[in-house]
């Protein structure tokens, strides 16, 4: 292997579509014979950060969690968490580069009247009726990344298209 182990790091509003495109790509990856390892809200927040909530101090100390976490794994580690906040993901980005690990940081870029219409989970609806408190975009900031590695919006970019891209660019870095 070229490289010892690469995160390329979801970030994005709640249904901008994180968890579709990251599991689109591990299915690509799979087909290429690579190992992965996928992690979402879905996933850690139900077990390892299921202490954490959604106030400002638990969000850092989600991420941050994670990023010590896959810092040292040796596969194409895929996290899909909101992870709004510009300086907790500085901070796992500069983990990996200290452990000399590649940081490849997607942005997953939707509008908010977009992700809002399409609330799969009815979670904007509850947001907005004052029944979620904290929440992203509603009431919680997100800090859009200003440098990303890859910016996609999905609203103009389908999930194929999408996988195309970071494929794209991890073939053109001799990642894959
Ligand atoms: C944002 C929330 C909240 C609040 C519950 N704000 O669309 P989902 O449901 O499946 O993904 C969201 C998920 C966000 O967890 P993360 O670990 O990615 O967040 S962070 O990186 O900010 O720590 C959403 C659900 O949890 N959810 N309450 N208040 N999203």
């Amino acid at each position: 292997l070229k490289q010892k182990g690469i995160t390329i790091w979801f970030t994005g509003l709640s249904a901008s579509g994180k968890s579709t495109i990251a599991c689109a790509l591990e299915q690509h990856l799979l087909h290429l014979h690579r190992f992965t390892y996928r992690l979402d809200g879905d996933n850690i927040r139900f077990g390892l950060n299921k202490d954490l909530g959604f106030d400002e101090k638990s969000r850092n100390e989600n991420i941050r969690r994670i990023g010590e976490l896959f810092a040292d794994s040796c596969c194409i580690t895929l996290t899909a968490f909101i992870s709004p906040y510009r300086a907790d993901r500085s901070v796992a980005r500069e983990l990996h580069e200290k452990a000399g690990l590649a940081f490849i940081e997607v942005f997953v870029d939707a509008p908010l009247h977009v992700v809002e219409q399409r609330d799969p989970k009815g979670l904007y609806k509850k947001a907005r009726a004052g029944e979620i408190k904290d929440f992203t975009g509603i009431s919680a900031p997100y800090e859009a990344p200003e440098n990303p590695e890859i910016h996609i919006k999905t609203d103009e970019c389908d999930v194929t298209e999408a996988v195309k891209r970071i494929t794209a660019y991890l073939t053109e870095k001799g990642f894959i």
